[in-house]
């Protein structure tokens, strides 16, 4: 049978009921402390009949939060505001991974602890601005990361993972795309080092991979995900040979056994894009393909038939639709976002999206399953980090 958004796909440990995944979308509307409070577990829970939830951007570390109200998963507030966001998900017969992201250069030192400069892979400031709880305010000229110090970002990874196995998350996805920290060590604009962190693409891919391997050896391989954006030029990043670039990059992720590679295809700027070629990049990965970008049902579709992607994660349709996948089941028509109430603010743009009055009786055929987290830490708190 010809596969379309409707047919289930099994993604590492989990059977998903469809291939419509919640693409992650930074909505800013955390809770004291930057932890997620009860209107985010409904939001995300309305939105459970998608075939995977991505999370919005959340942070690592302190050092890793560039915008207002963002979530983190770095303190035991957050993590305990997470578990009710998976609690509520899972009860509604979800499945959910949560985005974990750090921003780099992408922050203001407001966000940094003791006011201090954002940290980067080089001291190139990027040009735009970013909302602080001051409003808006320029980027500045990042610190270059010492050598020595990129093993504790990468450990900072690796315990969020945990902290995000311990709030129940099905799995994780590495921030690897939209200019932030990880894209900023493999693109050639952002990355002047000359260290193995830097220079040939062999070493502006070591820090992903390293993150990855350390990711893995928290979690295990089948609840990891990368998100990355070869063609993205979303927070002035760029590179010379994109191509030979994420070649490179999904060859060497091909024998790791990820659950998938979620890749945002041209770029989110609008800008004309060169000609991409996204089905060598899935070919070499050999792994789930998971497109995003301005996919509408037809497209994706046809995409899915002709097994040029494996599933795709819509954004703004998720926002506006909180049933989605009833109104892809029935061809109904779809609610506009209203573009004012995308970031901060509480319930109105957010969990307040109309559902279709008449629906169905059955429109998932049954839900998601994933086998039981393989490592999950017990609660024994010398277990966990004393970061939570
Ligand atoms: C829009 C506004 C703020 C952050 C991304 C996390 O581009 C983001 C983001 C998007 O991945």
């Amino acid at each position: 049978m010809t596969p379309d958004l409707f047919s289930p796909i099994q993604l590492g440990a989990c059977r998903l009921k469809s291939r419509i995944f919640m693409a992650p979308l930074t909505r800013s509307r955390a809770g004291e402390g930057n932890a997620p409070r009860a209107l985010n577990a409904l939001y995300y829970a309305q939105r459970a009949d998608a075939g995977l939830i991505i999370t919005e951007a959340t942070q690592i570390s302190a050092t890793a939060q560039g915008y207002v109200s963002t979530p983190g998963i770095h303190t035991s507030k957050q993590v305990e505001g997470w578990k009710r966001v998976v609690d509520a998900v899972h009860i509604a017969g979800g499945r959910i991974f949560v985005q974990l992201w750090h921003v780099g250069r992408i922050s203001h030192p407001s966000f940094q602890p003791g006011g201090g400069l954002p940290i980067a892979p080089s001291a190139i400031r990027a040009e735009g601005q970013t909302y602080t709880a001051q409003g808006f305010k320029p980027l500045v000229t990042p610190r270059a990361l010492e050598t020595a110090e990129i093993p504790g970002v990468i450990a900072d990874f690796r315990q969020a993972a945990l902290n995000a196995d311990h709030a129940g998350f099905d799995g994780v996805e590495i921030h690897g795309a939209n200019g932030y920290l990880v894209d900023q060590f493999l693109r050639d604009k952002t990355n002047h080092r000359t260290d193995r962190y830097g220079g040939s693409i062999e070493n502006r891919s070591r820090f992903l991979l390293e993150t990855v391997d350390a990711l893995v050896d928290g979690i295990g391989a089948d609840r990891i995900g990368l998100r990355i954006s070869p063609q993205n030029t979303f927070n002035d990043i760029d590179d010379s040979n994109p191509q030979a670039l994420f070649n490179y990059v999904s060859t060497s992720l091909s024998d790791k056994g990820l659950a998938y590679l979620h890749v945002v295809e041209g770029d989110l700027t609008g800008k004309p894009v060169s000609p991409f070629d996204y089905a060598r990049i899935k070919n070499l990965f050999g792994g789930l393909y998971i497109a995003n970008n301005g996919y509408d049902k037809p497209r994706a579709d046809a995409a899915i038939a002709q097994h040029k992607v494996d599933a795709v994660a819509f954004g703004k349709p998720f926002i506006a639709n909180p049933d989605l996948v009833t109104r892809f089941l029935l061809d109904a028509p779809l609610s506009q976002i209203d573009q004012t109430t995308l970031y901060g603010g509480a319930e109105k743009g957010y969990t307040d999206y109309p559902l279709l009055s008449t629906v169905p009786d059955s429109v998932t055929p049954f839900t998601s399953q994933c086998v039981p987290t393989l490592n999950r830490m017990d609660d024994d708190p010398s277990k966990t980090s004393d970061q939570v």
